[in-house]
């Protein structure tokens, strides 16, 4: 059977590559300039660097500016970024990451409505339609995801339903008699749900549901079959992030062979994260990206942190617009233990293979003389065991898999089912403790 794939903005979604460079290199150019007119911060970089707005001619320029960090929104904390003054700023979201100050973003009531535009995109890139009666778990507040969903999914014509995260119980029955017929949330709390209707003994083909749309944090391959099999939907991967909008920066088609980039909005780029260097297509790197039509906040070649590799080719779905595939972590987030690089993904990847093994897991890293790698995983209650030997020979043959996969040595503790805290937004897989040592 030949797959359906529905589109929000076809004209704009089914551009061939050169009519999309053509957009790119005229949005580059006006704002750059715009950039240099209107933030103190690029106007500096730009002079420090002898660069001027002219010298950006096209795409191949790019390289010239310089990279902007989230130290330099940090330093320009809260507002001192903003491109133009408060009074037309209409709305504002923050980030909170897990130090220090949040990330603070604005929206002019045009970045609202381009917000809202790719976010219609993105949710019926998934094939979900006005037809649909969407609960959105994303958490509403300073937060892009509850928002930036809610006026997507009102903007195709949806049912939205604005629950927010938290409150499972509430969030089945709302499932149940609204009968909902799409989950948007983490992924993470895509699982809570699929464990508590199993407690509940509800029958998931009793609900509605048919599609997820699941994303804010990273999720393997295999915790995508683990959503698919628990919750009985059509699982998709969303990226975004707060700085360029919030969700709607790119969305698995039905092809799930990478992430669209939304590429009239803005240019994605690889770069080597250890010297800043631009790589080629198909090379694994730092995900860099430049906002071609933001007001409120534009960014130049913003640094993003997430590791992956991009895909320029046609996609079956008909559309052009850049793939990435899955993020791998991010590039602060890696590993390095004993001098491997090791992802968490990579370790959720080879854990959810296991049998016995459920999603609930933390990675938590030590120093004792040398690191060490301490893996609390969850048992599944079907594998649990009150045999202490049994226990020992599946926490042996964990370690030895993660060894032969990984080159690690791990050291694993087994818990009980239900012991692992489970999160209603981001979860917090990875405890470092090392830092705590020195
Ligand atoms: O997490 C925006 C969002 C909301 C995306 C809802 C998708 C769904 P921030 O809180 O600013 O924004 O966090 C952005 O989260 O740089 C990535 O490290 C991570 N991230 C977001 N989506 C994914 C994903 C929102 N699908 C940061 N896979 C990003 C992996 C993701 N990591």
């Amino acid at each position: 059977m030949s797959k359906r794939y529905e589109y929000w903005n076809k004209e704009m979604e089914l551009k061939n590559r050169k009519e999309l460079d053509e957009i790119q290199n005229k949005r580059l150019r006006a704002i750059v300039k715009y950039c240099y007119d209107n933030v103190p911060f690029y106007n500096k970089k730009f002079k420090e660097n002898n660069l001027h707005p002219d010298d950006i001619k096209t795409k191949d320029d790019i390289i010239k500016i310089p990279i902007t960090y989230k130290q330099d929104l940090r330093d320009n904390y809260p507002f001192n970024m903003f491109a133009v003054p408060m009074k037309d700023i209409v709305r504002i979201h923050a980030s909170s990451g897990t130090t220090g100050k949040p990330t603070v973003v604005g929206y002019t009531a045009k970045d609202i409505e381009t917000w809202t535009e790719l976010m219609a995109r993105t949710i019926m890139a998934t094939n979900v339609t006005k037809e649909d009666i969407i609960q959105n778990a994303y958490g509403y507040g300073l937060f892009t995801g509850g928002l930036g969903f809610h006026y997507g999914a009102e903007k195709i014509g949806a049912t939205v339903i604005p629950i927010s995260g938290g409150n499972t119980e509430r969030q089945i029955l709302i499932m149940q008699d609204f009968k909902s017929t799409v989950l948007t949330c983490t992924p993470s709390y895509s699982l809570y749900i699929a464990e508590y209707l199993k407690n509940l003994d509800i029958d998931v083909d009793s609900l509605s549901l048919r599609v997820g749309i699941f994303g804010a944090e990273p999720w393997s391959e295999a915790l995508r079959s683990k959503i698919e099999d628990a919750l009985h939907i059509d699982a998709f991967d969303i990226y975004g992030l707060s700085e360029l909008c919030g969700p709607g920066v790119s969305i698995e088609c039905p092809e799930k062979a990478g992430l669209h980039i939304w590429e009239d909005h803005f240019i994605p780029e690889i770069i080597d994260p250890e010297n800043g260097e631009q790589k080629n297509m198909g090379e694994q790197g730092a995900l860099v990206f430049t906002t071609l039509t933001k007001e409120g906040i534009p960014l130049l070649r913003y640094l993003t942190n997430d590791i992956t590799v991009l895909n320029e080719e046609k996609c079956n779905c008909g559309r052009w617009h850049i793939r990435m595939r899955k993020v791998i972590g991010r590039a602060d987030d890696m590993l390095i233990i004993r001098g491997i690089n090791v992802f968490p993904s990579e370790v959720e990847y080879q854990l959810m293979k296991i049998p016995g093994v459920s999603e609930n897991y933390q990675i938590i890293i030590d120093r004792d003389i040398l690191d060490r790698l301490i893996l609390k995983v969850e048992v599944t209650p079907e594998a649990f065991s009150d045999k202490v030997s049994e226990m020992e020979d599946f926490k042996k043959n964990i370690e030895q898999r993660l060894y032969s996969s990984l080159q690690i040595h791990a050291n694993v503790e087994l818990v009980a089912p239900g012991k692992i805290e489970r999160s209603i937004g981001k979860a917090k897989r990875v405890i470092d403790l090392r830092t705590k040592n020195i």
